[in-house]
């Protein structure tokens, strides 16, 4: 009963199976490689985790998986024409067929490591995420692109996805993370898959993508992932917001609740990826491009851009506006904005990803920001030339300051509190002429009621 645990039948089974299993490190890089193939990746790569390329990366990783000492990149290729097809049915189909076998590969390296005695572990390739790290920092484990780029696995083109040297940017990616180092790591790839066409940059219909390579997360994210998180939350609040069933109808049409439900019951639909869909870069890919260019974009590109469809935008942003002068034919349809950050930090941070360029226009103005209360900060914003700097600190001489107490302030940004009563109880103070403050409203256009 009480026999000391070292005598215990699991523990002397343990010690015998450590002598006969033990795998031999570093891991060989011919058989981790095979390995990974058989799978089921289409390919694959291996990076140490103090490569410098991932410093950014690395703390994300120790964060998840403290053992980490070496990555494994790998890639799944998906079918062409399926991610070409104006049918949203078709590409999103092979969207979520690419991902699972995504995951369930990365499933199957780490299960095979495991059984040879190797601590190891597979994030997601997507979704699901950290929510309760909603708009305070970032929700993904592993950010696999960084990652695949130095497995030497691609580069990133103009829109931000990586392009396979053969595949092009018909693929999907996924990061196991190994608690062993390996006898060989790959290299980066010495040039850019990216022929630097720029279809990309016309078939975007929120215009995310600009031909300086410059990427609107905001218009991406409130389009194409209608129906993911934010989306849904605004979808909520409208039929919360709704007086009754006709009044819901007035504000949702009868084909959005079928897609809705469509997202809920079969997999979030994402509205575009024709950034993807056009892109002839790649070994397999490029030939009909060079064959002919017209023939190319007149049946890859055309149908999409032809495409009557809705397309989700925050009134006053830069996709609205790309809308209304390259797609007339698409249908505008107003959305609130739903990245609140509920952090000032978090609301530094993304503040490069809801500002609009264009909204911005000639706007040249420096704006101070003290924040007081809950999370005390001191910053500096820059707006010049449709450009956004944000600094720590009081830098300069300001066009207006601003001192405000932190939880005011993000309640004023998610339409939760009144600046004007704020103003009142000086909660919110400004030193400096208001008409600033208009214009800095104007470049991160958020919110809006229907
Ligand atoms: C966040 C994210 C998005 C965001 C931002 C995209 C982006 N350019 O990074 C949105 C929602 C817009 C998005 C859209 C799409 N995505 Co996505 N996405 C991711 C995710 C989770 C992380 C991306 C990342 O690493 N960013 C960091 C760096 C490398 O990219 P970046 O451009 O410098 O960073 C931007 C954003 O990340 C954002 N950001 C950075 N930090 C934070 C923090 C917060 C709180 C917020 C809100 C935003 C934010 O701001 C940056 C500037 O725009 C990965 C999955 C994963 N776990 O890695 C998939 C991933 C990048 N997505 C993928 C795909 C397929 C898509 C879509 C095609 C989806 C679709 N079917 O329509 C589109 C393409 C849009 C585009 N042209 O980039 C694939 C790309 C495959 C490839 N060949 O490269 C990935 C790798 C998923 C996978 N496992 O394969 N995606
Ligand atoms: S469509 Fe052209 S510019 Fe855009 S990423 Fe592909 S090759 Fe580069």
């Amino acid at each position: 009963m009480n026999s000391p645990v070292h005598e215990h039948p699991t523990v002397a089974a343990h010690r015998r199976g450590l002598a006969s299993e033990k795998i031999t490190e570093p891991l060989d890089a011919a058989w981790l490689r095979q390995l990974c193939l058989n799978a089921g990746a289409d390919d694959v790569g291996f990076v140490e985790l103090d490569r410098p390329a991932l410093a950014d990366e690395r703390p994300h990783i120790e964060r998840a998986f403290p053992h980490a000492r070496s990555l494994i990149s790998i890639v799944l290729r998906m079918n062409r024409d399926n991610v070409r097809s104006p049918a949203r049915s078709v590409a999103n189909s092979e969207f979520h067929h690419t991902g699972d076998e995504v995951n369930a590969v990365a499933r199957r390296i780490t299960a095979e490591l495991e059984r040879a005695g190797i601590r190891a572990l597979n994030p997601p390739m997507g979704f699901p995420m950290e929510a309760d790290r909603w708009m305070t920092e970032r929700l993904w484990v592993v950010a696999h692109k960084p990652v695949a780029v130095a497995a030497g696995l691609g580069h990133m083109g103009i829109h931000r996805n990586v392009i396979h040297p053969r595949f092009g940017n018909f693929i999907l990616l996924g990061t196991i993370l190994v608690g062993a180092e390996i006898s060989a790591y790959s290299q980066e790839l010495d040039y850019n898959p990216c022929l630097e066409c720029k279809l990309c940059v016309a078939a975007c219909p929120v215009g995310a993508i600009g031909a300086d390579g410059a990427f609107n997360f905001s218009s991406c994210y409130t389009h194409n992932y209608r129906e993911f998180m934010g989306g849904f939350a605004d979808w909520v609040e409208t039929v919360v917001d709704s007086r009754d069933g006709k009044d819901y109808r007035r504000r949702v049409k009868d084909s959005e609740s079928v897609s809705v439900w469509q997202s809920l019951s079969f997999g979030a639909n994402y509205k575009a990826a024709y950034c993807m869909a056009v892109c002839p870069a790649g070994e397999n890919v490029i030939g009909p491009y060079l064959a002919s260019k017209k023939t190319f974009a007149d049946e890859i590109m055309r149908p999409l851009l032809a495409k009557h469809e809705p397309v989700y935008v925050i009134p006053g942003s830069d996709a609205e506006a790309h809308v209304v002068k390259r797609h007339p034919h698409k249908t505008v349809r107003h959305v609130r904005g739903s990245l609140r950050p509920r952090r000032i930090a978090a609301l530094l941070e993304g503040m490069k990803n809801t500002f609009q360029r264009n909204a911005a226009g000639t706007l040249d103005a420096v704006y101070h920001f003290v924040f007081t209360g809950s999370e005390a900060t001191e910053a500096t914003v820059t707006i010049r030339g449709g450009k956004l700097m944000v600094e720590k600190g009081l830098l300069g001489e300001p066009d207006i300051k601003v001192t405000a107490d932190s939880e005011t302030w993000l309640g004023f940004l998610a339409s939760e509190r009144n600046l004007l009563w704020a103003l009142l109880t000086r909660r919110v103070r400004l030193r400096g002429n208001p008409k600033w403050l208009l214009a800095f409203k104007r470049c991160f256009p958020t919110t809006t009621r229907r």
